[in-house]
């Protein structure tokens, strides 16, 4: 009900809705639709109620529920299904609790605040209330394990595209998983799999996108490493914007992966958009250390490196540092 009003009114953007049309659109009572204004202006939504004339939003609060993302949203399959809570531990741990139970591809899982969001191999990610996108998304796509990995190339890419359309300063991808401005990390991916024998059951693409955090907000880890889309751009950016515009960045660009093209199809966009190619680097793997050049990445996704004694190692999997 209440997305049907606040969807009325922004249809109206400074413009009135009188009392009436929402009690005939909605099928309630005057009272009904009153108490439903004061509870969405307890939410905080600045509504202006003027006798005569109805109702008019003035401000939206920035929030990341579903009815905020839902409104204006292009997409067919990437959120048409959304969850939010206020608060919650990671949104990549609800995700997966909700792909075991059957959640449908595309199943969008968002919080405003993440009290134990991670990154990669056990790291925290900074994940405060009321500044950042902390979501995760539910995929289902018939894969073969060994190329799991490569969604998160794709995702790149699709975020790279939104972040820098949104602020208007280009976005580059670090191989494999961050998305900087000028150096500094204002993006991370983290995809997790439930799979069995060589077939993906599910994917887990989890996404953290700093947008208005204040740059003194990080720890002290963090200052040095760490943006903000606001610290970029200079002034806020509604965050339910931010996630809609990488849910229809990404969506065509899964489709296309999907649908058969597989990464070799996603490429060059990948190609365009990268910061790591061509720079002298150190590759944390598992193994240990690789230095050297990174030349380029194969249709697999798989960063080439020239070592310092001129063989090429393929790396599948590393923490990239540049030299
Ligand atoms: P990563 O392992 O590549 O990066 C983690 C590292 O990034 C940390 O060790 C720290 O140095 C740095 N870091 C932590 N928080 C931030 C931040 N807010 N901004 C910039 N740098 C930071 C990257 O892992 C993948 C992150 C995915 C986060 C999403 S949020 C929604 C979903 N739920 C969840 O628990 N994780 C994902």
């Amino acid at each position: 009900m209440q997305e049907s009003i606040l969807h009325m009114l922004r249809e109206q953007p400074g413009g009135f809705v009188s009392g009436e049309a929402m009690c005939q659109a909605c099928g309630v009572s005057r009272t009904a639709i009153w108490k439903h204004i004061k509870e969405l202006q307890d939410a905080g939504y600045e509504i202006e109620a003027v006798r005569n004339k109805g109702y008019r939003l003035v401000q939206s609060p920035d929030l990341v529920t579903a009815s905020e993302i839902r409104d204006g949203l292009r997409t067919s399959l990437l959120g048409q299904s959304i969850v939010y809570h206020e608060t919650i531990d990671s949104t990549n741990t609800m995700a997966q609790k909700l792909a075991l139970n059957g959640a449908p591809e595309g199943t969008l899982v968002i919080a405003d605040e993440q009290t134990a969001g991670r990154g990669r191999r056990g790291r925290n990610w900074f994940s405060p209330p009321h500044s950042g996108v902390w979501m995760s998304l539910i995929l289902r796509p018939q894969l073969p394990v060994a190329h799991a990995a490569q969604i998160t190339l794709v995702t790149a890419v699709a975020m790279a595209r939104a972040l820098t359309r949104l602020t208007g300063v280009e976005a580059g991808i670090k191989w494999p998983n961050d998305i900087l401005f000028d150096k500094r990390k204002c993006c991370g991916i983290l995809t997790e799999m439930h799979a069995e024998f060589d077939q993906v059951h599910h994917l887990v693409l989890g996404i953290g996108i700093n947008v208005n955090v204040p740059q003194e907000q990080f720890p002290e880890e963090l200052q040095s490493i760490a943006t903000s889309l606001q610290g970029v751009k200079g002034v806020p950016i509604p965050r339910a914007e931010v996630v809609r515009a990488v849910m229809e960045e990404l969506e065509p660009l899964y489709r296309r992966y999907v649908d058969g093209g597989g990464f070799a199809s996603i490429r060059e966009d990948w190609k365009r958009s990268n910061i790591t190619l061509g720079r002298q680097i150190v590759a944390q793997t598992a193994r240990g250390p690789i230095t050297g050049e990174a030349l380029d990445i194969d249709e697999f996704g798989v960063l080439l490196v020239r070592r310092e004694d001129g063989e090429t190692e393929k790396i599948y999997s590393a923490d990239i540092l540049f030299a």
